[in-house]
């Protein structure tokens, strides 16, 4: 049986900087359990047009197609199934990704899709392929954790599966040499060099209201021997410089990051990392020891100088703690990227003077301000339908416009109009760069990136000014 594995376009407005974890890991999983080697069509790293995708799914052999992805892409894998559908009728299409899982039954009655995976891959993909290996046509009721088509046309779901339990022993790493590898590791994530992105962890103990969270409360971890390993494999057969942890919440466990720290130093002295983290957990010590370790920066959701809303979007981290959180990056001399969002619902003048007051205090820039995006599957998202914001017959189409947090959408606030929200956040944005580019100058701006990254940015050949846009690009430049 051939099986082909689509990873769709995402962000086309930048390069492509992330690999697809969930897709990689499938097509390894597969490979290691089935003996099957898929094709991997990469439309998002290579950009290939529409007219393009449609002569390699032409000219490709397949039986089976898996595709995945986030909300944004809707749009695309509802076109990529038009075309595989049309082009062969008889191939089985998978789709899985949170997409997929929050939307699914939109997305069943919307297409031809013949199969969704309602949660993680890693079993399913195995039990489907195996089944329909032997027979195309196979009956699929007793699969735990899918959305299918049965052959009277209606949409069956069956027993929701149960989360893996050990991620080491019952994941996989991406099937790195099945991607186009050299794109991503030419176009940084975060940092500078050939950086990678790294997933090591699944969930997220908090509960935030904006937030699409498919694997619940219970944080599983990567050991940190088995992310070692990977360094190490990464390092070897793709000289890696830097490694970003895109986790919901890498420091989660503290006593996970202080092991990572130590053991990352003792192996890989020179490699740079950046990871996620959370106001309401840093603490000086651990930002100290994670400095010395090679970690240039830690990224933080702060969503709002407003208590007031962020006790609303349940956000569980205070104005005090940000604060303190900005204070002790400078003091260890590391970039602080924040990111806020604008237009919650309850955002008012008033709250969004709040934001704008806490960011002119202490000199952060608005450089991520999205606005409050009700994705599928999130608790705004229920809001958005519950006051007819989004019209729940009108799903299909709302998820066909739904982009990047950056573009307005949908208006959740009672307070403003479309064009007030719009005009307020540009004019935040404004207010808030302008007096941060007076707090630091450019040329600080890169004198403190040159420290921070040493070696790296030599390596990397970039002129002060490739150097100062990259930072403020990848958001490395809040000093
Ligand atoms: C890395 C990442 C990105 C990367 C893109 C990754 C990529 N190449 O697709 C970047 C940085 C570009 C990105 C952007 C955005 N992201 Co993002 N991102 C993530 C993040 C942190 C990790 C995704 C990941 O790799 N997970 C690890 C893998 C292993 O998990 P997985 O993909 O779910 O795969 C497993 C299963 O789902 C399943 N599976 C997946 N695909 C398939 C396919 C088949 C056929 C099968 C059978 C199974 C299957 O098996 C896998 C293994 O178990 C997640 C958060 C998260 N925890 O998942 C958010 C997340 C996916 N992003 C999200 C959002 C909202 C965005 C943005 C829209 C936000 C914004 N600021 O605008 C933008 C999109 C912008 C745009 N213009 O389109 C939401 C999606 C919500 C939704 N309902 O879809 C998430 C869930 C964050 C959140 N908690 O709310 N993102």
């Amino acid at each position: 049986m051939k099986v082909l594995i689509i990873n769709p376009p995402i962000r086309l407005s930048d390069k492509p900087r992330n690999i697809p974890h969930g897709l990689a890991i499938l097509a390894n999983i597969i490979r290691k359990e089935l003996n099957i080697t898929p094709s991997f069509v990469d439309i998002n790293a290579r950009r290939y047009s529409w007219p393009q995708v449609e002569s390699i799914l032409e000219e490709t052999e397949y039986d089976v197609v898996l595709i995945g992805g986030l909300a944004p892409v809707y749009s695309s894998i509802i076109k990529l199934i038009g075309f595989i559908k049309k082009i062969k009728p008889k191939v089985k299409i998978i789709v899985g990704g949170s997409v997929a899982m929050s939307a699914s039954r939109v997305l069943m009655e919307n297409s031809k899709t013949d199969i969704i995976c309602m949660g993680e891959g890693e079993f399913v993909v195995v039990e489907l392929l195996r089944k329909l290996q032997e027979d195309i046509n196979s009956s699929l009721e007793d699969i735990d954790g899918i959305c299918y088509r049965s052959k009277e046309n209606k949409i069956i779901m069956t027993k929701q599966r149960a989360l893996i339990k050990d991620l080491d022993s019952e994941s996989a790493l991406p099937a790195y040499d099945l991607l186009d590898m050299e794109i991503y590791l030419s176009n940084p994530v975060v940092g500078l060099g050939r950086d990678i992105d790294f997933i090591s962890s699944r969930g997220c103990p908090y509960q935030c209201t904006f937030c699409y969270q498919p694997w619940g409360n219970q944080i599983r971890f990567h050991s940190v021997d088995f992310v070692i390993e990977a360094i190490s494999m990464l390092v070897k057969k793709y000289r890696i410089d830097f490694i970003s942890f895109q986790d919901d919440e890498f420091m989660a466990n503290k006593k996970r990051v202080y092991e990572f720290c130590e053991k990352k130093q003792r192996y890989f002295p020179d490699l740079l990392w950046s990871c996620t983290g959370r106001a309401n957990i840093v603490k000086d010590e651990i930002i100290k020891v994670m400095k010395d370790s090679g970690c240039v920066l830690i990224s933080y959701g702060f969503e709002s100088g407003s208590q007031k809303m962020l006790d609303k979007m349940r956000k569980m981290q205070t104005i005090r703690q940000m604060e303190k959180v900005v204070e002790l990056s400078r003091k260890n001399d590391m970039p602080v990227p924040v990111s806020f969002i604008i237009g919650m619902p309850g955002e008012t003048e008033e709250t969004c003077e709040e934001t704008l007051q806490f960011c002119l205090r202490n000199n952060i820039p608005l450089y991520a301000f999205m606005f409050a995006m009700p994705y599928p599957g999130t608790v705004i998202f229920d809001y958005a339908l519950k006051t007819g914001r989004i019209e729940i017959d009108r799903l299909h189409e709302y998820i066909l416009r739904l982009g990047d947090a950056r573009d307005f959408t949908v208006n959740l606030t009672d307070d403003f109009t479309n064009d007030e929200l719009i005009h307020k956040r540009e004019s935040m944005m404004l207010a808030a760069e302008k007096n941060y580019l007076k707090y630091i100058s450019s040329e600080q701006i890169v004198e403190k990136t040159r420290k921070l990254f040493g070696k790296l940015v030599d390596k990397s050949k970039m002129s002060a000014e490739e150097l100062r846009h990259r930072a403020i690009h990848g958001g490395m430049s809040i000093f």
